[in-house]
């Protein structure tokens, strides 16, 4: 049996978990959870995730949730799918960043954008940008590419590549060139395609 469980709602932001499992390629366990039955917030998967938000990783006996965490923890662990740029790099830090871009800049600007409040907070108290500034440096940083650590595929393009895809997909991001070509780099990769597979019988469609 696998000692890798992902606990999973398909499709969602577990998703990018998936498809970081999938890159990786060791063998793994999914259960999966129907957000529309609740089964996140029952008492089951709240003693693995405490929040009821998927996804959570489950690596032995240890729990890890937040997504870019597990990719990060991924591709740490199995460094020789090199998806990390591994400690003692100089790059290693850049690499860092654009992960944690993701859930704390980038995220958040798609969120006010989507989702605007009636009192807007002062810029200087937020730790993100605007979202215009936000996707013009995601744009600069994608480009010419390949990947956001050049040639190397890494787990920070797992991160940010699927936040710009599904932002694009629910409208959430405009579909800047930039944005596109890097998209088109990545979804080629067969352990994209594997995941967009699964995912799509899983969720029945
Ligand atoms: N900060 C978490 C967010 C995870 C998250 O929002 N998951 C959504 C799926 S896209 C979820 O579990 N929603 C269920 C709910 O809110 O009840 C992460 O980055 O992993």
């Amino acid at each position: 049996m696998p000692d890798l469980t992902l606990y999973h709602i398909a499709p969602s932001r577990s998703s990018i978990a998936l498809w970081m499992l999938e890159e990786v390629g060791a063998p793994y366990e999914i259960k999966l959870l129907k957000m529309s039955e609740g089964e996140n917030l029952k008492p089951d998967y709240l003693a693995v995730n405490p929040l009821g938000k998927v996804p959570a990783l489950k690596h032995g006996d240890q729990v890890i949730t937040e997504v870019a965490a597990i990719c990060t923890y991924l591709a740490d662990e199995f460094p020789e799918r090199k998806l990390n740029i591994p400690v003692g790099t100089p790059r290693r830090g850049v690499y860092l960043k654009w992960l944690f871009f993701g859930p704390s800049v980038m995220e958040p600007a798609m969120t006010d954008r989507a989702f605007p409040r009636k009192e807007t907070p002062r810029a200087t108290a937020l730790g993100w940008r605007d979202f215009d500034t936000v996707l013009d440096v995601l744009a600069k940083a994608v480009t010419p590419g390949p990947y956001l650590m050049g040639e190397r595929f890494t787990a920070a393009d797992v991160v940010i590549g699927s936040g710009l895809r599904y932002g694009m997909m629910f409208k959430m991001i405009p579909e800047r060139k930039e944005f596109q070509d890097y998209v088109a780099r990545f979804a080629a990769r067969p352990a994209a395609q594997r995941a967009s597979a699964k995912d799509q019988q899983l969720s029945g469609k």
